[in-house]
């Protein structure tokens, strides 16, 4: 079969990182005690705004400075790594949601698999994706990638690929997404 080859454009704002800082009530409750100062803990995720592996700019949110998924095509693939880092005095468990700013069938054509390196020591130890599947039936859940511990730094890989069997109806098509990631104290 002789299949033309198509191009489609896609931006992603793959990068748009928010830290929520969880309120963390409850620990803190010996109301009884004269004369001590209790001071609260406090949960702070930031995200790396630099895309190189050069350095790391930490941030709480931050537009991707450049589109990796411009003009991709059936059989397309490729990879963003993000870096996170848990700059609070609580442990947590990381997340992550996806959501649409712009959308078309190409979401449905998009696949993801997302791994998570908790120790920010590289992948290779981390093959398996925790989350994988087409972007239509990501969006909008919170999944749970794993522990990540108070001042520490951990890395998420968002690996994508334009299956082979896409046809036409992604042509010239677009989508657009936020990346949210969420730190959840750990109880
Ligand atoms: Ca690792």
């Amino acid at each position: 079969m002789n299949k033309k080859i198509l191009t489609s454009v896609i931006a992603i704002a793959v990068v748009s990182g928010a830290a929520i800082g969880g309120t963390v009530a409850g620990y803190l409750k010996s109301a009884s005690l004269i004369g001590a100062t209790f001071t609260s803990e406090n949960m702070d995720l930031n995200i790396d705004s630099d895309p190189s592996s050069a350095g790391q700019t930490w941030v709480t949110s931050f537009s991707a400075p450049y589109s990796p998924f411009q003009k991709v095509k059936p059989g397309s693939n490729g990879e963003q790594i993000l870096d996170l880092e848990n700059a609070g005095d609580v442990d947590g468990k990381v997340s992550i949601r996806f959501e649409q700013t712009d959308w078309s069938s190409l979401g449905d054509n998009l696949v993801f698999n997302i791994y998570y390196d908790q120790e920010n020591d590289g992948f290779s130890d981390d093959t398996t994706p925790i989350v994988t599947g087409t972007v239509g039936t990501l969006l909008n859940n919170t999944y749970e990638l794993g522990d990540m511990a108070h001042n520490s730094i951990a890395s998420v890989k968002i690996e994508w690929n334009v299956p082979s069997t896409a046809g036409n109806d992604i042509m010239g098509k677009s989508i657009t997404l936020n990346t949210v990631f969420d730190l959840n104290q750990i109880p």
